[in-house]
């Protein structure tokens, strides 16, 4: 059984996490599958986002359990477990949403924090639960839960391993959106579609740009966007674009 599946919809990737019976728990195999579908799709010139999605039990259960239980410092060391495939995420330059029904703890909650864009069926429940395990996240949660939904509330989960309803975690600005669950995926793929139609090249800087707000200072960044704006000047899409609103007609970008 493949551990992702994978198909397209139009100009969108979808990538499925396929260990139902595990609760997608994300072994070492599924993490490098999850790796290889992203950057093939990050690769296809016809894709223009990619959806990361699991079942309506769970979007992913975390870190494998039962594959790490005995490894020694050794092993996680020199075979990159816990960072298997995670900076290969962080160089994906399209957008990429998790669509996330059921729980996402531990690892699986980092891999939706890793998307762009997160929509919620009203199922959905976040959590870095480590602490149970005495562990801690380690691909990125400590970090970036902070960042979403500042450090009181990324305090009270990390600590105390309580869960966070989908409710509370569009409140708390974890995610974009809250759908019912039977509409998880048309409503994700519906917005990854838009998405895809607009420019592509627009689209990766546009994310670039939005990541640095995270990783340099204010005048930093503002620069970079400064610079990225006047780059457009020189981009087909960017003239077709401003062209087709003033000759009142839809744009038709070429994704140069
Ligand atoms: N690893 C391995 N197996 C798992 C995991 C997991 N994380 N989660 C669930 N499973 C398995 C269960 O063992 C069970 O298997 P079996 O049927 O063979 O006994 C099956 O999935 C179904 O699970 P449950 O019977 O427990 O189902 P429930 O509905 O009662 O509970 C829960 C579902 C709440 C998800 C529960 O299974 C749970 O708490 N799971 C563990 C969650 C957790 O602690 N996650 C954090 C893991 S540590 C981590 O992620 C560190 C991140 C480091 C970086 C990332 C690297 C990839």
């Amino acid at each position: 059984m493949s551990e992702v599946l994978v198909r397209t919809e139009g100009r969108v990737g979808v990538i499925t996490l396929n260990r139902p019976a595990q609760m997608n728990a994300l072994n070492s195999a599924l993490m490098d599958a999850l790796g290889a579908a992203l950057l093939k799709f990050d690769a296809d010139p016809e894709i223009g986002a990619i959806v990361i999605t699991g079942n309506e039990k769970a979007f992913a259960a975390g870190a494998d359990i039962a594959e790490m239980a005995d490894f020694s410092y050794s092993d996680v060391y020199a075979n990159s477990f816990i960072t298997r495939n995670w900076e290969t995420i962080r160089q994906i330059r399209k957008p990429v949403l998790a669509a996330v029904a059921g729980v996402a703890l531990g690892g699986g909650c980092e891999l939706a924090l890793s998307c762009d864009i997160i929509i919620a069926a009203s199922s959905a429940r976040f959590g870095l639960p480590e602490v149970k395990l005495a562990l801690l996240p380690g691909a990125g949660g400590t970090q970036r839960l902070p960042r979403a939904i500042g450090k009181a509330k990324a305090m009270d989960m990390c600590l105390s391993a309580r869960l966070m309803d989908a409710e509370e975690a569009e409140r708390s600005g974890l995610v974009s959106r809250v759908v019912p669950e039977a509409e998880l995926l048309t409503q994700t793929l519906a917005l990854a579609t838009k998405i895809a139609s607009f420019s592509l090249p627009a689209l990766m800087v546009m994310k670039e740009a939005v990541n640095r707000a995270y990783e340099s200072s204010l005048a930093e960044g503002i620069l970079f966007e400064r610079r990225e704006l006047y780059a457009r000047f020189a981009s087909e899409d960017a003239r077709e674009g401003m062209h087709a609103f003033l000759q009142k007609r839809p744009a038709i970008f070429t994704h140069r």
